[in-house]
């Protein structure tokens, strides 16, 4: 019996574990559930809702990201996920744990709204998924689809008008964390597993993407992630919604 993760296609803490578990040489297989319907099977399945989940060969379940992270790293330790220094270690932990508990949130709470507004562009999302919908199909499942996703995720306007305010923050945050050697490492750390995964899917919002480009963690990214399907054209959200992008400093 393989290693199985249960995954959902898409899902960036699924593609943070995912990422992991290359860089461990772990083989594993996935297991791909269709959302939101993975939330009642992965919950029967594990105690939780949410993916990622793992069932290790040796009967062992776990879900949460960063404890499989946490796991994979005791089961095998190199290359490590972690710094072994114990200042450094600290800031990594930090920037894990935001990464997960703040950060993580926003690019499903910004997504799926602008699915909601732009349902043609769903389809761009499932290129790689091992379960194909014909486009059209997922165009006509959207509204109902994204209505839902809306919903579990507390998408409301209010809420996605704040994140998109405290986007450029978050992402100064980010690339101090860069420029420190918080994030950065060779090869890539729990932090950056957790937080470059979020960026990346938050690249596909042609709304957002301008205020990321041009930053170092746009470049992190590319080098530590390969590109993502999907894209949502820029305008569905209301101009008066969106930061100014930062300009680039003399
Ligand atoms: N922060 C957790 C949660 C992950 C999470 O919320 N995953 C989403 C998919 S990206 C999910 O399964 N949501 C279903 C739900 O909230 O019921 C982690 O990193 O594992």
């Amino acid at each position: 019996m393989a290693n199985k993760l249960y995954v959902v296609d898409g899902s960036h803490p699924c593609a943070t574990v995912e990422r992991a578990l290359t860089l461990k040489g772990i083989p594993y297989k996935t297991v791909e559930l269709l959302p939101p319907m993975h939330a009642p099977i992965t919950k029967a399945l594990f105690g939780v809702r949410t993916v990622p989940a793992i069932k290790f060969e040796d009967g062992t379940k776990l879900s949460g990201s960063r404890a499989i992270l946490a796991e994979l790293e005791r089961r095998v330790p190199e290359p490590s996920l972690y710094p072994s220094d114990p200042d450094r270690r600290a800031a990594v932990d930090e920037a894990e744990r935001w990464g997960d508990e703040v950060f993580q949130s926003i690019p499903r709470r910004l997504l799926w709204p602008a699915l909601k507004r732009s349902p043609k562009s769903l389809p761009s999302f499932t290129v790689n998924a091992k379960l194909p919908t014909p486009a059209p199909l997922l165009v006509a499942m959207a509204p109902g689809l994204t209505r839902i996703e809306c919903k579990m995720n507390q998408a409301t306007e209010t809420a996605v008008r704040a994140d998109l305010l405290a986007l450029p923050a978050h992402l100064d945050k980010i690339d101090a964390w860069i420029a420190d050697g918080t994030l950065g490492d060779e090869p890539p750390n729990a932090a950056d597993l957790q937080i470059l995964p979020s960026v990346r899917l938050l690249m596909t919002l042609g709304d957002v993407r301008p205020l990321i480009e041009g930053r170092p963690v746009a470049d992190l990214v590319a080098r530590v992630l390969p590109p993502a399907p999907g894209a949502v054209p820029a305008g569905v959200y209301p101009a008066e919604w969106l930061p100014a992008p930062a300009t680039a400093t003399p």
